[in-house]
């Protein structure tokens, strides 16, 4: 895909000091856990995105989950707030990258969101209600976002950390799905692939043109895409995994204008 800006930040010498919500704490490996990253930002070059990866930051255990810093649009971008407080000093440097390229917008107190929480199709954004992200914030980007021609609407989340642990998309209309944590329904005229049950994990999929960015980890349910007809690329993510942290999270993507 051309065009396609992709932001990442390189794993931080601290990740085990990570924020961690439904795992159990498990040492990880911070060399594997970098070449793991490696292979993630070459997989996004191979489909032709211009990646550009900043140094990794020692005093933000989490700050490689660029995702939860903004979330990007064509229009505009907004910079999150996030739930976690040893994650609210994120956003500043991703702010500066964006910049340049698109109109910002804050979130602001006491609104708190992570872009894990945000999944956009085409003009709807779905935003998960979670520990992490609030009602106040679903309301200050409707504000934003209904001028634009977005419809913004809340979902609940439970049993995960983020709406996009539980949600992905990896077809123009389709998702894949675990249904034990988002209610279907809440995705009305949208299609899915429901996650094998044995790997509740296995929702998080990156979607690029019509390739599919995914774990190794989930052979059950990479076996359901690829019945599909999804072309997929895999990588190794098993190292950020343990720091509740998977494909999406990784990655800000934004067209080039
Ligand atoms: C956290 O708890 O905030 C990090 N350890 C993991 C964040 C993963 N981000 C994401 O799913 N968007």
């Amino acid at each position: 895909m051309t065009g396609l800006i992709v932001i990442t930040r390189q794993v931080s010498p601290a990740i085990n000091q990570c924020e961690l919500t439904h795992l159990e704490r498990q040492p990880i490996d911070l060399q594997r856990a970098q070449s793991q990253h490696q292979e993630y930002e070459e997989a996004l070059r191979s489909l032709g995105g211009e990646v550009i990866s900043l140094p990794p930051l020692p005093d933000l255990p989490d700050s490689v989950f660029v995702e939860d810093a903004a979330i990007v649009l064509d229009e505009c971008a907004i910079i999150t707030r996030p739930g976690a407080d040893s994650r609210k000093p994120e956003t500043e440097s991703i702010a500066q990258v964006l910049s340049p390229h698109r109109n910002l917008f804050h979130i602001k107190p006491p609104a708190t969101v992570d872009g894990g929480d945000v999944l956009v199709v085409d003009k709807t954004m779905f935003v998960g209600i979670s520990s992490r992200s609030n009602q106040t914030a679903l309301e200050q980007m409707q504000a934003i976002l209904n001028p634009l021609g977005y419809e913004v609407r809340g979902v609940g989340v439970s049993g995960c950390l983020h709406l996009k642990s539980a949600v992905t998309q990896v077809g123009k209309q389709q998702l894949l799905v675990n249904p034990a944590w988002v209610r279907k329904d809440d995705f009305p005229g949208l299609e899915f692939v429901e996650v094998d049950p044995s790997e509740p994990y296995a929702a998080n999929a990156v979607m690029i043109g019509d390739t599919v960015i995914y774990p190794t980890a989930f052979p059950k349910t990479r076996a359901r895409l690829q019945e599909v007809g999804l072309k997929l690329i895999l990588v190794d993510a098993s190292e950020l995994a343990k720091a509740e942290g998977a494909v999406t999270c990784c990655s800000i993507f934004l067209k080039r204008y």
